[in-house]
């Protein structure tokens, strides 16, 4: 047995692959990305942008190889409206990003903040660049939500984390319209004590269809003394009943190790909100902010993962 945990994960060697300071125009910090792939293979990340207000929008960068030579908006792709939805008056963030070929159209599912604390938001976009909102679909306090690419059971699905005061699950909501959501199920709790992932866990980024069943990678929150670490691990779920939990890894599998995840305006934070598959269906590329103050990304292989889970569920 080797003395080493195996990196899944690889980080790529030009980490981080986007700051702040490459915008073009004022941004304090980008981080939090939902990604996809454009049917031409370009890679577009919908980026979280916070000014220096504290305030965060959404701006698309897309690239080629989806490394560098990223070419960013040049304004804001997407702007908090708070005249006609009071409930992004404090700003719009972590964004997933999930293609629906029945709609023939991304749906960018978001984090809509105001005093009445973060909720869940849905926009549907063709281009990136107009966008139908939907408002807000799950009110607060909730987070951390994506949607599945096509229906179950003739309906939509999507999984978000409500928060409560027994702890911070993940749970699975099904909708005809993508309007009204309801058929509300636990999916994935957070444990207890001294796990890695107790009390708070959450989606990272969108589920990712497999022939063994959704793979999902979610977000453990451990605290300590002088703070938080954010860190990931992988659970996989039935393809027809999504809340239904078939593995779960007892060990996370990726976290803050190099100096700008473990240094930024929030220390020691991992944060994937979107991933993209290569065309040889094996090849996953996570991206993800660092610390909440830049963008980085880690690549893997897709049957190397499904194997380890087996191996450690
Ligand atoms: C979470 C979210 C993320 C953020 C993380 C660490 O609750 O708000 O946007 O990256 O905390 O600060």
């Amino acid at each position: 047995m080797s003395r080493k945990h195996p990196e899944l994960f690889h980080r790529h060697k030009l980490n981080p692959i986007l700051t702040g300071a490459d915008w073009p125009y004022p941004a304090h910090s980008v981080f939090n990305p939902g990604a996809t792939l454009l049917a031409d293979g370009t890679t577009l990340l919908l980026c979280r942008v916070e000014d220096r207000r504290g305030h965060s929008h959404l701006s698309a960068a897309r690239s080629v190889n989806g490394i560098d030579d990223w070419k960013i908006d040049s304004q804001p792709t997407l702007l908090p409206d708070p005249e006609h939805y009071p409930e992004e008056l404090w700003g719009i963030e972590d964004p997933r990003i999930t293609y629906v070929p029945e709609l023939k159209k991304y749906a960018v599912v978001y984090t809509a903040f105001t005093s009445g604390g973060p909720g869940v938001a849905l926009a549907l976009t063709e281009d990136f660049s107009h966008f139908e909102r939907f408002g807000m679909i799950m009110p607060p306090e909730d987070k951390d939500a994506a949607l599945f690419p096509h229906r179950i059971g003739g309906y939509w699905a999507m999984i978000h984390r409500p928060v409560s005061a027994p702890g911070s699950h993940m749970w699975t909501s099904y909708s005809p319209d993508l309007r009204h959501w309801g058929s509300h199920k636990v999916m994935l709790e957070a444990r207890l004590g001294g796990w890695w992932d107790a009390n708070k866990i959450g989606l990272s980024c969108p589920p990712i269809e497999t022939e063994q069943g959704w793979l999902v990678i979610y977000h453990g929150v451990r605290h300590h003394a002088s703070g938080s670490i954010y860190r990931l691990g992988l659970a996989l779920f039935d393809l027809q009943i999504p809340e239904h939990c078939l593995k779960r890894s007892d060990q996370w599998i990726f976290g803050p190790q190099e100096p700008y995840e473990q240094r930024g305006d929030v220390d020691n934070v991992v944060f994937p909100c979107g991933y993209t598959i290569a065309p040889d269906g094996d090849t996953i590329r996570l991206y993800y902010g660092a610390a909440d103050t830049c963008i980085a990304m880690a690549s893997g292989s897709l049957r190397t993962i499904l194997d380890w889970l087996e191996q450690h569920k």
